[in-house]
């Protein structure tokens, strides 16, 4: 695996070798799906950027979350149509996968999503996806695309039927329609905030393993504000970290992504929370497996079967 220029943080190369990472980063750099706001193709390389400034420890978990090894692999090359890059991030995320490691990808646009999804699907197929996100994405073309970003969950629904979709504020008529005649699980953003119970108990139904898509425009923009296309209200950063800690507590998370983060250099305050979003879900992740398996915080990588014990 060719490894990027840039490592997510800046921890020292013992602890983003490929070979004893437990996570590998794959950054998608690609905004051709995207309809209204661009930036996006330039957030992995500002976010790789970003990382090397953050702190290594976090102060909830007690731990260093960068010893289980990051990895940060070269960018998928998004010269090529959107079916080709659909096909490369859909083998480079398999190899990480059958490596043993949990892929993150880092976008780009929503329609990376596709790819990564489909190769967690194909090797975990009880794969459930849970989509943080202001929209519903659930049209099956957009823009003569059924590749586009508007589609990332119709096209889930295409082979997975497992899904929850969370903090959602923007949907057409018909894909309300869908909701309800697929009997899909979504809540709305107005139900996340009055009823996060719902929210653990459609946690606790869906099968394992989980692969999480973090549309960032799922946030309010007092956390988020550059993104491609967005809506207000959302969620404040304690809120999805809630969330998120209840997901990698009661679930195996084999995968996720952060997309729709549009890189503007007079905005350091939405990059800086979106790779704190991705150190912070690395860390659940790590002591959600420590907590099942009884273990104790590694002090350095422990390899590429770190997750043996609750991975596919
Ligand atoms: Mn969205």
């Amino acid at each position: 695996m060719k490894r990027h220029t840039l490592q997510f943080l800046d921890a020292g190369p013992e602890f983003s070798r490929y070979d004893s990472a437990a996570v590998s980063i794959l950054p998608v750099p690609y905004e051709g799906g995207i309809s209204f706001g661009a930036g996006t193709a330039a957030a992995p390389g500002a976010v790789l950027e970003a990382s090397v400034h953050m702190e290594l420890y976090d102060e909830v978990l007690r731990a260093r979350p960068c010893a289980m090894g990051i990895s940060t692999l070269a960018p998928v090359p998004v010269s090529g149509d959107p079916e080709q890059i659909y096909r490369d991030v859909q083998s480079t995320t398999a190899d990480i996968l059958a490596d043993g490691k949990m892929p993150v990808i880092l976008g780009g646009d929503h329609s990376v999503s596709n790819g990564s999804i489909r190769a967690c699907f194909d090797r975990c197929p009880t794969l459930s996806v849970i989509q943080f996100d202001a929209h519903a994405d659930l049209r099956d073309s957009y823009m003569d695309s059924r590749l586009s970003h508007a589609c990332t969950m119709a096209r889930v629904l295409d082979y997975c039927s497992s899904t929850l979709q969370l903090g959602i504020r923007s949907l057409s008529a018909a894909e309300a329609d869908l909701i309800a005649s697929r009997g899909l699980s979504v809540f709305f953003m107005h139900q996340c905030r009055q009823s996060p119970a719902d929210i653990i108990t459609a946690i606790d139904g869906l099968s394992d393993p989980v692969y999480i898509t973090v549309d960032v425009d799922a946030f309010d923009g007092s956390v988020v504000r550059s993104t491609g296309t967005p809506e207000p209200g959302g969620f404040l950063w304690d809120e999805m970290l809630f969330f998120l800690r209840e997901i990698f507590l009661r679930r195996t998370v084999v995968g996720f992504d952060l997309v729709e983060l549009s890189a503007d250099a007079s905005d350091s305050f939405s990059v800086f929370a979106v790779t704190r979003l991705l150190y912070k879900m690395l860390g659940f992740r790590l002591d959600s497996h420590i907590r099942r398996t009884g273990g104790t915080w590694p002090e350095a990588p422990a390899g590429p079967l770190f997750f043996t014990g609750d991975a596919p």
